[in-house]
């Protein structure tokens, strides 16, 4: 059988790197998709004696640039199998009015319209061929709103929402759709959060085993590699430690 080729978005770090890093060591081809350029080349570099890659710069959030960047794919990475919609994050912490109208945009931009943008980029030819898998990335955020959270849990609700919206159209073009929700993992998500501050993110997983991004590359492979007939749709996915968005058991 060919390998298949997956399109993974945010793959410059945290779980969509060790996605990226995983699905290598299985002989799945690579696109991998990100704003810093150096990181993808990095990476490129690390996995290209494990499986073929190149990679995508571009803002999911930029839809000329998103379509620009999926017409540029060489012949041979075309076709794509399987779509990881993983870009985004949570800009800012604060209460619905005081929140930074900037932090909104960059969430809503990227995590609900960035994802919109690529789908609408790739879905067609999976369309066309009957046949593709796509796993969103959502959060438990999207499952339970938290205080602060305001817009992050609004975008990932948005992603929720997209997930089951992507299983009814595409049903009849037998194309997967799976979402997985993570609850802490340990990445530089905090830190794009609080905006660089390095001690605030490192609190946030202070006293507790966060979940790994591994792990939940660990889910990912197993999602997409169940026999065709098999669609998980929805998995919560929580460290030991935590019970719910706001509920941690620290030492
Ligand atoms: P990281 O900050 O480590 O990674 C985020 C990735 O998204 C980076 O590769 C970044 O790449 C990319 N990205 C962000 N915005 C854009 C954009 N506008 N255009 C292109 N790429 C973008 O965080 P995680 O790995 O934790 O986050 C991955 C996903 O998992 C996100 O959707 C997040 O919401 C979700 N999640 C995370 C949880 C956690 O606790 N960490 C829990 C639940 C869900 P670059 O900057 O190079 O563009
Ligand atoms: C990331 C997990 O709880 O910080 O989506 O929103 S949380």
């Amino acid at each position: 059988m060919n390998p298949k080729t997956a399109f993974i978005t945010g793959a410059t770090s945290g779980i969509g790197k060790a996605t990226a890093q995983l699905f290598a060591k299985n002989n799945i081809r690579l696109v991998l998709c990100g704003r810093r350029n150096d990181r993808l080349l990095q990476l490129k570099e690390e996995l290209g004696n494990l499986t073929e890659v190149t990679t995508l710069q571009f803002d999911v959030s930029n839809k000329k640039e998103v379509f620009e960047a999926v017409a540029s794919l060489p012949p041979s990475f075309k076709k794509i199998d399987i779509l990881i919609n993983n870009a985004g994050n949570a800009h800012g912490l604060s209460s619905i009015q005081e929140g930074n109208m900037d932090d909104w945009d960059a969430m809503i931009d990227s995590n609900v319209k960035g994802l919109l943008y690529v789908s609408r980029a790739i879905l067609p030819q999976m369309v066309e061929r009957n046949d593709g898998f796509v796993v969103n990335i959502g959060s438990i955020a999207g499952k339970e709103v938290y205080p602060n959270g305001n817009v992050y849990c609004a975008s990932k609700y948005a992603v929720n929402a997209l997930n089951k919206a992507m299983r009814l159209d595409l049903n009849k073009h037998s194309v997967r759709v799976s979402a997985i929700h993570p609850g802490a993992v340990e990445t530089e998500f905090s830190e794009v959060r609080f905006k660089g501050d390095k001690e605030k993110a490192k609190n946030v997983y202070k006293g507790f085993k966060a979940l790994q991004p591994e792990d939940i590359a660990d889910i990912i492979y197993f999602v997409v590699t169940r026999p065709y007939h098999v669609n998980i749709e929805d998995l919560i996915v929580y460290p030991t430690a935590q019970a719910s968005a706001t509920i941690l058991n620290r030492e």
